[in-house]
């Protein structure tokens, strides 16, 4: 037995037996990831071209139901080429999926995507990525390409169990990414999937997804992307079947969907239009489009803040896999924290969120009025709950009385004056 294997059964007895928090538990050196949580937010937006494509589907006040359906598919693409990156990298990179660090509160990650198009028509893209509260671990987004006037922000959150006899980690995502088409007018609501991690037993732990997404458009249009992994029907590892629909009620119907794209997200997959499944053309290869990453400023330019300098020292200690090393810089950074958090209770100056706030939707809109809040309508359009409930959860199905979310300040980005992009 080598000395990994050893330190990761100490590894699983503490998971089979967590309290539901596992950033409390000590992992060994191998499994641990040397980026911060708070970077995962840069994985929505790798490929910057999916990302504006709707832009360039029709003109600005095309509105007629051929381009309503291409720009759905164009953001159904975009959704199913961020996958690979979110949840198979680390695995297909390091051969493992492994535990980020765990940010700590006011950590924030930005950088850029500078438009790399022959005729320039994407402008560049910025993300803001800030982690809005440690206990629980929330991280809160925002993803802006000012030329195009196109945005997604959002939030998430998530919530694991443990199923003692598989030893499977069972995660479920809160929170939700709302993309806006200013100049079309048109904006989306897309929930987030479920998620479990294999292969614990073996000491080689990977992501698989499953449960839904939806894609709730305000034309109307909805996309139910259906997940399934390797011991599913189809046999193959990441699997995912998309239905669009032209609306909630043909979905709820069941009826033939306007058309269907099915394959691997980490891999190929087609599309087929109305029933006509023998005329499937190619959709996406993620195999062949290989992923823009964000541009970031060095670390000696950060601000302190910013996750690269601050998990530097812990960063560099899991690279040389020395536990001593971690332990002692991960405490390091703790304990600085824990004494910032006290002297704000001590001096009743609680710490601020730089450039999001949270809003309380449970109240609006009153009843039988529109909200001029995105996310409120695509809830109305598709059903969908507006309170904390796993991300995709319908209406009847909502078990919560609070429907608090994270929202984009874009007032306080405008001023913001240390944290240079
Ligand atoms: C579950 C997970 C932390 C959360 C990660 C999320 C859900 C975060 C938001 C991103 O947009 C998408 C995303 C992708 C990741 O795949 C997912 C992580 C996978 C593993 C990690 C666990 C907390 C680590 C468990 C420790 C294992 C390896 C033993």
């Amino acid at each position: 037995m080598s000395g990994n294997s050893a330190s990761w059964k100490d590894f699983l007895k503490s998971i089979a037996s967590f309290n539901g928090d596992l950033y409390t538990l000590t992992a060994p050196p191998f499994i641990l990831s040397p980026v911060s949580l708070v970077e995962y937010s840069q994985f929505w937006c790798e490929h910057p071209e999916l990302f504006l494509a709707p832009n360039f589907i029709g003109g600005k006040d095309a509105k007629d139901e051929s381009t309503l359906l291409e720009r759905q598919i164009a953001v159904t693409k975009w959704f199913i080429a961020t996958l690979r990156s979110q949840y198979a990298s680390r695995n297909e990179t390091l051969g493992t999926e492994k535990k980020p660090l765990n940010p700590f509160l006011g950590e924030v990650f930005v950088g850029k995507w500078e438009d790399s198009s022959k005729e320039k028509k994407l402008g560049d893209t910025v993300l803001l990525s800030e982690q809005v509260s440690h206990h629980p671990p929330v991280t809160a987004y925002s993803i802006i390409n000012e030329k195009n006037n196109t945005y997604l922000s959002g939030y998430n959150e998530v919530k694991t169990q443990i199923y003692a006899t598989s030893l499977t980690l069972n995660v479920k995502q809160y929170g939700n990414a709302i993309l806006e088409y200013r100049d079309l007018n048109e904006n989306y609501l897309v929930t987030l999937p479920g998620l479990h991690i294999e292969g614990l037993l073996m000491a080689s732990p990977y992501v698989e997804l499953d449960g839904k997404s939806y894609i709730q458009s305000s034309s109307g249009y909805i996309t139910v992307i259906e997940f399934s992994g390797k011991g599913w029907v189809s046999g193959k590892k990441n699997s995912f079947k998309a239905k669009i629909f032209k609306d909630k009620k043909s979905m709820d119907k069941k009826g033939t969907p306007e058309c269907t794209i099915s394959g691997q997200w980490s891999g190929s997959s087609s599309i087929y239009y109305g029933d006509k499944y023998k005329k499937t053309t190619p959709f996406y290869d993620a195999a062949t489009s290989s992923p823009e990453h964000l541009k970031v400023k060095p670390i000696s330019e950060q601000h302190s803040l910013e996750s690269r300098k601050a998990w530097k020292d812990v960063a560099e200690a899991i690279k040389e896999g020395s536990f001593e090393k971690i332990s002692e810089s991960k405490s390091k950074l703790e304990n600085a924290q824990r004494e910032k958090r006290k002297q704000e209770t001590d001096t009743n100056s609680p710490w601020k969120v730089r450039w999001f706030k949270e809003v309380d939707d449970s109240t609006i809109p009153a009843l039988g009025q529109k909200s001029d809040q995105p996310f409120l309508n695509l809830c109305e359009i598709g059903g969908f709950s507006k309170y904390n409930v796993p991300s995709g959860t319908f209406n009847s199905d909502a078990k919560s009385k609070t429907a608090v979310h994270w929202r984009f300040n874009d007032e306080a980005f405008k001023n913001e004056k240390e944290i240079v992009i």
